[in-house]
């Protein structure tokens, strides 16, 4: 269907486009640092020709993502993977290449003193270490002018008895509100997933301790949701529209999973969810009471790319988003809260079908044409020979045996 057919259609439905189509424009997703470079499972790492082999080498990269798609102008570092001696050279560096550095993300998984834990750990000379690290993570966001600490802890125990619950709870409020103070201008996301690698008990390990934890913080403290870190069959939509609602949604770490943490390619196995997920975001942007919260959640991926293409995984990852987000933006809310009120429980359920079955492939060529972009930005990388030449300059580094991206 051709851009004008959509919009006459989309007009009959009663949908504003121009609206529609400035909300798509001003859409940003951040990108991780750590999607660009060689990554695998803990059985191989298989070398990708051409993978960025450095931080610098992981900003280009994520400036091309940026140049083709014009909504990921920024990108996410993970420390120590990303460190550098100068970060006011690198933030320079990210700004010649037309983007930004995002949010930076402790590492607290893969230190040997981290055994038992790092925040929560029994020993307060490694918690103490480990509040050390953010507080020089914090020290690197205000160097590189980032706003966004984004904390996930691999803590927990392996087996009943190995540790005690309750004092590991206590451990972790502390070593946090040690932390609090030294944020400044910085928000601390606290991101859970509900096992791995800890097999038997994870200290954060949904959204309930992590709400928890940010409410005893302060207003600085949200909740991050990583679309891969709930249990299966966990509502995710529901939880959004929970934190939205009590000004504690932060972030979001897209990808997608059909089994547990799989880091896939965000809307390649359940679209649906994906949907629904942004059909309470957009709802949320329109009511004057969450506006304010909705407004500063912080989009990003968090994926790791282990047989495909990485940059060409990256770009399609954001236009899924992308779709995701163009489907929640034409539900015709009006219609379904009078179906809501009076109990149409099917009517309400076809006007959400009506909106996730419209094919607004042209309604986003059309928003990237405005942009003065190409319609098809997976297209466009391809035909630039982008891919071809960093495979040629950086050619295969052998990443090892297995392991987490480095
Ligand atoms: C943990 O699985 C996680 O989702 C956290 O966000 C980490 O920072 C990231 O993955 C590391 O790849
Ligand atoms: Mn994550």
């Amino acid at each position: 269907m051709s851009y004008s057919a959509l919009a006459e259609q989309l007009a009959q439905r009663g949908v504003d486009i121009e609206q529609v189509k400035q909300r798509l424009k001003a859409q940003r997703i951040e990108t991780p640092s750590w999607g660009y470079g060689n990554s695998g499972t803990r059985f191989k790492v298989f070398p990708w020709r051409g993978a960025a082999r450095n931080v610098y080498e992981k900003l280009q990269d994520a400036s091309v993502v940026h140049r083709f798609t014009g909504v990921c102008p920024t990108v996410a570092l993970h420390i120590p993977w990303d460190k550098v001696d100068d970060w006011h050279a690198l933030s320079q560096y990210a700004e010649s290449l037309g983007i930004r550095i995002g949010a930076i993300n402790p590492n607290l998984f893969q230190d040997d003193s981290y055994k038992l834990g790092s925040l929560c750990h029994p020993d307060p000379a490694v918690r103490q270490q480990a509040i050390a690290h953010i507080e020089e993570c914090i020290q690197i966001a205000h160097a590189v002018g980032s706003t966004i600490i984004s904390l996930w802890l691999a803590d927990g125990t392996n087996y009943p008895g190995q540790d005690d619950f309750r004092a590991r709870k206590h451990r972790l409020l502390e070593s946090l509100q040690a932390i609090y103070p030294k944020l400044g201008g910085c928000r601390l996301l606290i991101e859970y997933k509900f096992f791995e690698p800890a097999f038997y008990h994870t200290d954060i390990p949904d959204w309930g301790v992590a709400y928890s934890l940010a409410l005893k913080l302060g207003e600085k403290a949200q909740v991050l949701v990583d679309t891969g870190h709930h249990p299966q069959g966990t509502n995710i939509e529901h939880i959004v529209a929970f934190l939205l609602d009590e000004g504690k949604l932060g972030g979001f770490h897209f990808n997608n999973r059909k089994y547990a943490d799989d880091d896939l390619i965000v809307g390649s196995i359940n679209p649906f969810e994906l949907f629904l997920i942004f059909c309470e975001l957009a709802s949320a942007e329109e009511d004057p009471r969450t506006q304010a919260c909705a407004q500063q959640v912080a989009y990003m991926i968090d994926q790791s790319h282990n047989i495909e293409p990485k940059i060409e995984a990256m770009i399609l990852s954001v236009m899924n988003v992308q779709t995701a987000y163009a489907k929640a933006l034409l539900v015709d809310r009006a219609r379904l809260r009078a179906a809501q009120e009076a109990g149409e429980v099917l009517e309400a359920h076809r006007i959400l079908q009506e909106a996730y079955e419209t094919d607004v492939r042209p309604l986003l060529a059309q928003v990237r044409l405005e942009m003065g972009l190409e319609p098809d930005p997976l297209e466009a990388f391809r035909r630039s020979g982008y891919a071809e030449r960093v495979a040629q300059e950086r050619g295969s580094v052998s990443p090892g045996g297995a392991g987490y991206p480095g």
